[in-house]
């Protein structure tokens, strides 16, 4: 019999990697779009297959978290056995300045999710799956951090993501669903979103170097992280929903970095040696040395880093590192593709995309570079 899988946020970086993960698998793939006024699928364009041809395994449907009736509707349709919760409102600076909405997606939505599976009589059919976050631990508590670690959220979305993790408990607990937690530490790809950290200087410092920006702004480049690859996470979610029990796993690397020294590697990549000086808001990146062909525009001296405070938090998670050795050891799982492999794949990506708006310039066929993020 073909699987059958819902994934919420299948138009996101996760989603999209899970999507393409489980149609290699033979399941029978459903996604949650959001409508919105401009196409939202470029991640998945790829995959999608026309609805007017025989034996489609890939369909979408329109829906939104904040909507009880339309997810109890595509439930009811799909009858999936493995619903992925990926969607939510996912930046944290975001959060801070839409806490409602967040709450509304990111907590809620996920209860909602879960009550239109009861409400449908599908509790024992459809393994559950929720996009919980190393978040959680916000202010921490001890490190690395493991299943047991203290949860300390530092803002309202990480307060949203607490409420998603313990109603997902308490469905297992109290229905006997097979609800799981994947507490899941910060993987990107060159799908990552242009407003997250690494995604902004790979793709900031690329422009910089075809001369299409003149510097990146920053916000905390001393916060530490320990940072996977989209791909290995997903291949982690669906791992969990194999099992004969429903568990909550820590997925990371254990090995974490700062900000800044991803700043470096990438400037790497791209040829650039770059010299931090200064202190605080003061702190600037200065090229000092240029190698290869990479960054045409550049030349030793330019400062292409500096600190805008418009990017702190009003509450910062300054470090975060976990320990996957549950995971290692009860699913057999690890990382494959390593933090450098990860910068140096964005970094390629981002400097081909540079490439082009760079060529399109030179023929006056000009598109805008959005340097708002
Ligand atoms: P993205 O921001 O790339 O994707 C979020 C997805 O959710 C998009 O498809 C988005 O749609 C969709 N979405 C947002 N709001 C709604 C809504 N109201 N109703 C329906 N769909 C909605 O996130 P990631 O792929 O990076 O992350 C996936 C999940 O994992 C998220 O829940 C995130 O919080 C969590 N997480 C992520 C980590 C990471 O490092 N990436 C780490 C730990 C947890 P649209 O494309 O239209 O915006
Ligand atoms: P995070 O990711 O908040 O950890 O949440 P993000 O990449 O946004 O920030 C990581 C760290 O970098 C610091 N930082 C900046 N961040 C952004 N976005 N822009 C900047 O200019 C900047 N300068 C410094 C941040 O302060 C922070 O300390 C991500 C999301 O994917 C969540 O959905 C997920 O739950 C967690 O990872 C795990």
């Amino acid at each position: 019999m073909t699987k059958r899988a819902l994934i919420t946020g299948v138009t996101g970086q996760d989603g999209s990697y899970l999507a393409e993960f489980l149609l290699e698998k033979g399941y029978e793939v459903h996604g949650i779009k959001r409508r919105a006024s401009s196409f939202n699928t470029q991640r998945i364009d790829h995959i999608f297959e026309d609805p007017h041809t025989d034996n489609v395994r890939f369909k979408l449907h329109y829906g939104d978290l904040t909507d009880s009736s339309n997810l109890t509707r595509i439930l009811q349709e799909v009858k999936p056995d493995e619903v992925y919760n990926l969607a939510a409102q996912s930046h944290v600076a975001v959060s801070f300045e839409s806490p409602e909405y967040t709450a509304d997606v990111d907590a809620t939505g996920a209860l909602r999710l879960l009550e239109a599976i009861r409400f449908l009589g599908l509790e024992e059919k459809a393994r559950f799956y929720q996009a919980s976050t190393s978040e959680l631990y916000g202010l921490v508590q001890e490190t690395p951090q493991t299943e047991t670690t203290p949860f300390h959220p530092r803002s309202p979305y990480a307060v949203a993501k607490l409420y998603a993790y313990w109603i997902t408990v308490n469905y297992r607990e109290a229905y006997g669903m097979y609800a799981c937690n994947g507490i899941l530490f910060n993987h990107e790809s060159s799908r990552r979103g242009e407003t997250f950290v690494t995604r902004k200087i790979t793709r900031g410092l690329a422009n910089i170097a075809q001369g299409l920006e003149p510097c990146l702004y920053m916000g905390n480049i001393d916060a530490l992280r320990d940072w996977g690859h989209a791909k290995d996470y997903v291949r982690m979610q669906w791992m969990m929903l194999q099992q004969d029990e429903p568990d909550d796993f820590v997925i990371a690397t254990g090995v974490q970095y700062s900000v800044r020294q991803f700043i470096e590697w990438s400037a790497a990549e791209l040829g650039i040696t770059i010299r931090f000086e200064g202190e605080g808001l003061k702190e600037v990146g200065i090229v000092e040395a240029i190698s290869g062909e990479d960054a045409p525009a550049l030349k030793v001296g330019d400062v292409i880093v500096r600190i805008d405070p418009r990017y702190f938090r009003p509450a910062e998670v300054e470090t975060l590192l976990g320990n996957p050795a549950k995971a290692k050891e009860k699913l057999g799982w690890e990382p494959v593709i390593t933090v450098q492999e990860m910068c140096s794949e964005m970094v390629a990506n981002d400097l081909k995309n540079a490439r082009r708006a760079r060529l399109l310039r030179e023929h006056g066929l000009e598109l805008p570079v959005c340097t708002e993020s």
